[in-house]
């Protein structure tokens, strides 16, 4: 095999989320978020695990860039809490909430580290809930108030911002199954939330354009949707979870309008939007963030309300978290969203699995041969992608670090690096040690076999 190379300038980093990572929620006059309520409601998360403590990086922040730094990482990717910087989610700005982020940008950026923050990982102040949420059609003013604080507070150190982070994901946990905050259920409630978020995503833009002078985009979680059987009914459902999953935000993000099938979905729940409303979400992006984890072989069935789900590969190879491990799909969707939506810059915003990881051994080493693997053959699909011409700027490990992996608690492990929750202790991986060398050959040692 020839060696690999990636263009000049792609960026190799990590990525976490805000909610995942901090701990201490209330902290410095921060406000109560969905997610520490939603966690201290008995039953909503395994184990009644909550962010409190997490990995206590609100406090171990300057250590986690060191760590960083020795792992030779040229970019991180983060969230902001909202309910630090606006605790009632509008109006009065909590000053402390801002500094943390900002001694946190400037900490990275003299470590050699570029920042990519994302606005929104989740985390919706609790006080915006009580105000309808994402329900209400004020949450676009709210949000580009935030952005635009945040904007003021750092662009020019922070030069690639993310508005939201996987909108799917937020209407689909939050809004129609209720696993994930605020748990929602309503097939009647989730077409407004995701609209509502997607307006939101462009008054943000909006409210850059404005004030900030760098690079905004979106991040969505795609995932390539495969036909169980080549049956009507398998195709047409096909076509249905893709309409859903991967074509419901860049379509109105990219092209001004949905999918026809969103409709079909929906029913009667599928509102006609306003001209204006696809106006408002249809901004020029600089980007587009691409989540990736598995792919899907879809099968008609009756599920509400996709009448479609994923059918269980025989001889797959599954994660932890349930997600088969398919690397080519990464390739399809990359090309996909460059044959659909044109000549776009796009990043890997996230990608990693869980998987059942060793103690840490005697000496601090972490054997997690699994992860590598799935790394090595995904940065490799990755750059397939690119060689089929696709403008990919740069690739985000998801994680930095083990943390809270939502309503699933402490259970599964994504990190890179381990984290003893017991005494914060944090751990390089094999994958962690087998990525720097990755990064400091720029793809070169991809090639080379893994350490096992
Ligand atoms: C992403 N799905 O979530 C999130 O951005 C992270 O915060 C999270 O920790 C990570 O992936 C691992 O789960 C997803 O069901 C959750 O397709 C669910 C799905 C995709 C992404």
């Amino acid at each position: 095999m020839s060696q690999r190379t990636f263009p000049d300038g792609f960026l190799w980093g990590a990525a976490t989320a805000a909610h995942q990572i901090e701990g201490s929620p209330m902290a410095d006059g921060a406000g109560p978020s969905i997610w520490t309520r939603f966690a201290h409601t008995p039953g909503m998360t395994l184990n009644g695990d909550t962010g409190d403590v997490a990995c206590d990086h609100y406090r171990r922040w300057k250590d986690d860039v060191k760590l960083m730094r020795e792992l030779g990482l040229q970019a991180y990717r983060f969230s902001v809490s909202w309910s630090r910087i606006h605790p009632e989610g509008t109006g009065r700005v909590n000053q402390a909430g801002v500094d943390f982020y900002s001694r946190l940008v400037d900490e990275l950026l003299e470590n050699g580290i570029e920042p990519l923050l994302t606005l929104y990982h989740w985390d919706l102040p609790a006080a915006l809930e009580d105000r309808g949420g994402w329900l209400n059609r004020d949450s676009a003013d709210w949000f580009a108030e935030y952005g635009s604080t945040m904007y003021r507070a750092l662009d020019g150190r922070v030069k690639k911002w993310v508005t939201l982070n996987e909108p799917w994901v937020i209407t689909d946990g939050g809004y129609l199954h209720g696993a994930l905050a605020p748990g929602h259920r309503s097939k009647y409630e989730t077409p407004i939330a995701s609209h509502n978020l997607m307006r939101a995503h462009g008054a943000a833009v909006k409210a850059y354009r404005d004030i900030g002078k760098h690079e905004i985009g979106l991040v969505v979680n795609i995932e390539p949707k495969y036909p169980a059987s080549d049956s009507a009914e398998d195709t047409a459902a096909t076509k249905r979870a893709h309409a859903y999953m991967n074509e419901q935000y860049l379509d109105p993000a990219l092209l001004g309008r949905y999918p026809p099938e969103l409709k079909e979905i929906f029913g009667d729940a599928w509102p006609d939007w306003a001209a204006a409303d696809l106006e408002l979400i249809r901004q020029q992006l600089d980007f587009i963030g691409i989540n990736y984890y598995t792919r899907s072989v879809t099968q008609a069935n009756d599920s509400y309300p996709l009448k479609a789900g994923a059918v269980r590969q025989p001889l797959g190879t599954y994660t932890e978290t349930g997600w088969e491990v398919y690397p080519k799909g990464l390739t399809d969707l990359l090309v996909w969203v460059k044959e659909r939506y044109g000549d776009i810059p796009m990043y890997i915003t996230e990608n990693g699995a869980a998987f059942f990881d060793p103690p840490v051994a005697e000496g601090g080493r972490v054997r997690d041969p699994l992860r590598m693997d799935y790394l090595q053959k995904h940065i490799g699909a990755v750059h397939d992608a690119i060689q089929a011409g696709c403008d990919i700027r740069g690739y985000m490990l998801w994680s930095l670090l083990d943390n809270l992996e939502w309503s699933l608690g402490y259970s599964k492990r994504f990190g890179m690096v381990h984290v003893n929750y017991g005494t914060q202790e944090r751990t390089p991986k094999d994958s962690a040690r087998w990525y720097s060398k990755v990064i400091a050959s720029h793809g070169a040692s991809l090639d080379e076999p893994l350490p096992y």
